[in-house]
């Protein structure tokens, strides 16, 4: 695959040309399976915005950023219009499925079809990851619903024998083709399962799961690891500090992560306008803690998404907090690799 050399997004107000870069960002405006409220394949274009105005509020200004070299590729707006098609169907398949009809023929051919453009999607991340990888650069993926990293995770999974997910999230994401989505966002952790070379799902926040997924976490003994919210909170209240919660999770973690950041693992209010915000969920500091106590412990962070951020009609307020989660992501990854300073 011929590589990008030019940038043209300005990620974080720096100019980082693709082939100086360190960090690759691929963002995917992609929506085509969500359930509730949409919005999320605006997330890249909104986030690139709002981080215009990152590089004055942050204590080391632009220039940790600069010295890591960050790059997002150009959004691939045909991606975005195709997206939009789609999920036009979807939502008309998900009505007819809520009145009892989902077993027409009529729609399982939109979902054959959905299902073969979601697998077109995977296999062209899965491409452009895998040739950045090969430059010896990290990537990172900005979506987008959460079923767009699985390309990433795949791709990753052709340089690591084994790694582990730690998964943000208030919601498991263990459903098997959800609503007959076989790439559906509430299916990733599903089918991130599938590759073996994941050798630990390490969930952190989940405080919306049905008795299906609280099964499945138990069948999965040993392999997942789940921290409840409600746990968290209550702990909390008991007086257990943050950083004695961290060292728990971090316990849990083998040497390479891999970090799939849904928003909605936040508590809603720094994401009020995402597809299925939950009540409850972490601050923005205890996040950038357990990332930077993560870094500290000598864990490697091979790679990272961010997913389900939508800009809706709060101005630009989901954007803003996503933008800093990229921020805190992109920095953290290289300090992990010993590219640049926690920032
Ligand atoms: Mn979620």
């Amino acid at each position: 695959m011929k590589l990008l050399t030019h940038s043209s997004t300005k990620l974080f107000g720096v100019a980082c040309p693709i082939e100086k870069a360190s960090v690759i960002i691929i963002p995917v405006p992609w929506e085509v399976t969500v359930s509730s409220r949409s919005g999320t394949a605006l997330g890249p274009e909104s986030i690139l915005r709002a981080s215009y105005e990152l590089g004055t509020m942050t204590r080391h200004g632009a220039s940790g950023i600069q010295e890591l070299g960050v790059a997002m590729l150009p959004i691939p707006h045909d991606w975005k219009t195709l997206s939009d098609t789609l999920r036009h169907h979807t939502v008309g398949y998900i009505h007819a499925m809520e009145l009892g009809f989902e077993k027409s023929s009529l729609k399982k051919s939109i979902v054959k079809k959905i299902d073969h453009y979601a697998y077109q999607l995977k296999e062209d991340i899965k491409a452009k990851a895998l040739a950045y990888l090969k430059e010896d650069k990290l990537v990172g993926i900005l979506g987008g619903d959460h079923s767009v990293p699985l390309g990433l995770i795949e791709a990753l999974a052709e340089f690591h024998n084994n790694f582990c997910v730690l998964q943000i999230d208030a919601h498991p994401g263990l459903r098997k083709a959800y609503r007959g989505f076989q790439y559906s966002h509430a299916s990733i952790m599903h089918n991130v399962l599938q590759l073996p070379h994941i050798t630990r799902l390490v969930q952190v926040g989940l405080r919306s799961y049905t008795t299906q997924d609280l099964q499945v976490i138990a069948a999965e003994e040993g392999r997942i690891f789940p921290f409840f919210d409600s746990d968290f909170k209550r702990e909390r209240f008991q007086g257990v500090t943050w950083e004695k919660i961290c060292a728990t999770i971090i316990d849990t973690l083998p040497e390479r992560i891999y970090i799939s950041f849904d928003i909605d693992g936040l508590d809603a209010k720094l994401c009020p306008s995402t597809g299925t915000p939950v009540p409850g969920g972490l601050e923005f500091d205890e996040v950038c803690y357990l990332f930077e106590q993560i870094v500290e412990a000598g864990k490697k962070i091979v790679g990272f998404d961010l997913c389900e951020v939508a800009p809706g009609e709060n101005m630009d307020w989901d954007a803003q907090v996503g933008s800093r989660i990229l921020y805190k992501l992109a920095m953290v990854m290289g300090a992990s690799q010993g590219k640049t300073l926690l920032g």
